[in-house]
């Protein structure tokens, strides 16, 4: 059975608690529950992590790209939250690994500030999802599942 890595950055683990006009009223618990259910329909193994730091989702993305050297990955979903539009360390540790990565944003980022319109995940990416709350995670895992099929 492979793993989808699903990591979260800065602040996600805020999720519920403030902004539900933007990022809806669902805990990052109720998100880490979604993807179980979506990763078990499809499956797939869940490793579901988040983190305020930047050297630690590097870290995960050379775990992850580990699993790949494995043929363990079925892929990566990354919320990078603000480091999307600020990090190259994270665009070289995608890059340096290879891996199957989807980005994703809970909103519509592109309907938002100007400084949310550039990202650095987006040119290494496979796909990016955003827009559709946190409806999107388990999109993005069926989306994984789509890829690891060959369709
Ligand atoms: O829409 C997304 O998922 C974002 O990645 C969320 C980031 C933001 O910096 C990106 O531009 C878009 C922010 C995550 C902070 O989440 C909070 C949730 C509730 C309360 C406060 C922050």
């Amino acid at each position: 059975m492979k793993t989808i890595f699903i990591l979260n950055g800065p602040n996600l683990n805020l999720l519920g608690t403030r902004e539900p006009a933007v990022y809806g009223s669902q805990t990052l618990a109720d998100v880490e529950l979604l993807c179980n259910q979506a990763c078990a329909s499809h499956g797939f193994k869940l490793e579901f992590r988040q983190s305020n730091h930047e050297g630690q989702l590097v870290d995960w993305i050379h775990e992850a790209g580990q699993f790949q050297a494995s043929g363990a990955l079925a892929g990566v979903v990354l919320n990078a939250g603000a480091y999307t539009h600020t990090s190259v360390a994270l665009h070289d540790a995608i890059k340096g690994t290879g891996i199957t990565l989807i980005e994703l944003h809970i909103s519509n980022v592109f309907a938002r500030e100007a400084f949310r319109h550039h990202s650095y995940i987006s040119p290494v990416a496979k796909a990016v999802m955003c827009g559709f709350g946190v409806s999107g995670y388990a999109m993005a895992i069926a989306g994984l599942a789509v890829m690891n099929a060959g369709v």
